[in-house]
């Protein structure tokens, strides 16, 4: 008898961003209590598991992805006891549930960090993080060109005279990968939170960690922030595979959870060889996030990330959006059309055979929102010296109910982010009541995606209809998507769902709908 599919192969995964998702105690930031308090919300979408960022100890320098303990929850998002209640709140409904884990780097504040400080250069207590001396002779100059994926050097200067390493913010020092006792501990935190039942990671940066030796120059350092490519060395270099093999030699005592990657690797080859049996369960792709809304593209996208995942015979993995990028409806130009286009997208990734990632937000078709300077937060924004406004506009807080902010999301007029008056059209309740609203459409996309596609293998076949339009069946559904500027008409068959009115039969532009093919 073959093994039936892992419960992720084809599973909906909501991505839950804590601070920003419903806050229960009024502080005007979300919390664990805020989250199963809206579980009603998750089941009416009927996802399968949620994603939620970190919740650990932390400064929140980087809102989480500074980790002062790994193994305890921050006071401002609750306790243990609302995580563990959240767990059971969810699998009660049948909801698994996915944690963040940052084995890159800890915050500065972590215990480690603190004791490598007040230690000697070279001592035991140094080499568990990067530290270096400095170049030149009065050891003045980092002792690399690296700089920092947020902005500025990549180094920071302690009072003896020793840099450290920080691939992100300054107050994310990166663990040295090479010492054992890092992997250790992680193993600790692994088991703390595997025990407690939670149902797998999706592990930050994935691509990171292990770091070349010598530390050689990057060859561009003048990059966009939070970009890279291949070829750069701050990132995937061939050492990181051992230490995904240790993971998963711990997750294997698990086997109801999953790993996923956060790996922004875009050459197949490379990627796949996260996903070898013995090292992550799945990865996020992200070609999708970064195709634009051009038929090439998007197959282009789809091709490459089916591809690379059937090098290691894993399943592919599908997002739009996430707490780090520009949300779709205002990557595909905003107001009308870039609602429609993400609407559309939304069907063309729901269409696909392999594990789907939504961001809290999406179903309602939330755009950016344009903060004014004095609010941001994201460290990129003091670290790029102003030139890069970070990724705040993509994490304002949901908009429950309600007429003004704070709609809902908390009792507290201050959220942490300022909510846009105008998101009173995009609120839960508002949009529940509305047949035609992007919640009734993500509902309904959402529930024929469990109940009518059959995904037997990864497969999908492309259909040429127009030079503008994208179509592909997979799963028994036959999917078009209309890039053009005028109307498309579709194959013959039953249409069991489209992201705008039909006209006279015909697929408006900027729109997609699903086929029935048997
Ligand atoms: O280099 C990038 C893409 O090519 C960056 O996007 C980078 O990999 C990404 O920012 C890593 O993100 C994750 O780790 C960060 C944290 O700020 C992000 O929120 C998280 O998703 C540091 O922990």
């Amino acid at each position: 008898m073959t093994e039936p599919a892992p419960w992720w192969t084809n599973a909906i995964f909501y991505q839950v961003y804590p601070r920003s998702f419903a806050d229960s105690n009024g502080d005007g930031v979300g919390d664990l209590d805020g989250i199963a308090a809206h579980l009603d919300h998750l089941s009416l979408l009927g996802v399968d598991a949620i994603w939620l960022n970190p919740v650990m100890v932390s400064p929140m320098a980087d809102h989480g992805y500074d980790v002062a303990d790994p193994r305890d929850v921050d006071p401002l998002f609750g306790d243990l006891g609302a995580l563990e209640r959240l767990i059971t709140a969810a699998h009660t409904r049948n909801i698994r549930v996915t944690m963040d884990l940052v084995p890159n780097h800890t915050s500065s504040a972590h215990a480690w960090f603190q004791e490598a400080l007040a230690a000697a250069p070279g001592s035991v207590a140094r080499q568990r993080y990067i530290f270096r001396d400095g170049q030149g002779p009065d050891g003045a100059k980092p002792p690399n060109n690296w700089v920092s994926v947020f902005g500025g050097p990549a180094w920071t200067r302690v009072a003896d005279g020793q840099w450290y390493l920080h691939l992100f913010d300054a107050e994310q020092p990166d663990l040295n990968w090479d010492n054992p006792e890092v992997f250790e501990d992680l193993e600790k935190t692994l088991r703390f939170w595997l025990d407690r039942g939670v149902d797998g990671f999706r592990i930050d940066v994935a691509h990171g960690m292990a770091k070349p030796p010598g530390l050689p120059d990057m060859t561009v350092p003048d990059l966009e922030m939070l970009t890279h490519d291949d070829d750069d060395p701050r990132f995937n270099h061939e050492g990181v595979h051992d230490i995904h093999r240790s993971i998963r030699s711990v997750l294997d005592d698990y086997p109801h959870a999953v790993t996923i990657g956060e790996i922004w690797v875009f050459d197949n080859e490379d990627f796949a060889k996260y996903l070898r049996p013995d090292e992550l369960h799945i990865g996020f792709n992200f070609r999708l996030v970064r195709a634009e809304f051009d038929p090439a593209s998007i197959r282009g996208a789809i091709e490459n990330a089916l591809a690379a995942a059937a090098l290691a015979d894993a399943s592919p993995t599908w997002t739009l959006s996430n707490h780090d990028v520009e949300r779709e409806v205002s990557r595909y130009g905003d107001g009308v059309a870039g609602l429609a286009r993400a609407r559309a997208m939304a069907m063309v990734m729901l269409a696909l055979p392999g594990a789907v990632f939504l961001y809290n937000g999406e179903e309602l078709g939330l755009p950016n929102v344009e903060l004014p300077d004095e609010v941001l937060q994201d460290p990129v924004w003091e670290r790029s010296g102003h030139t890069e406004r970070g990724r705040d506009g993509c994490r304002v807080p949901m908009p429950w109910s309600g007429d003004a902010p704070p709609f809902g999301f908390s009792s507290n007029p201050g959220t942490w982010l300022p909510m846009p008056p105008e998101w009173s059209a995009l609120t839960v309740e508002r949009q529940l009541a509305d047949p035609d609203s992007t919640l009734t459409f993500f509902r309904t996309i959402l529930q024929l995606r469990h109940s009518t596609f059959h995904f037997a293998e990864f497969d999908v076949e492309w259909l040429h209809l127009r030079d503008d339009a994208l179509a592909f069946s997979s799963g028994g559904v036959l999917c078009v998507l209309n890039a053009g500027r005028t109307a498309l008409a579709l194959p013959a068959g039953d249409v069991l769902a489209a992201s705008a009115p039909l006209l006279g039969g015909k697929l408006p532009p900027d729109s997609a709908a699903w086929i029935a093919t048997g």
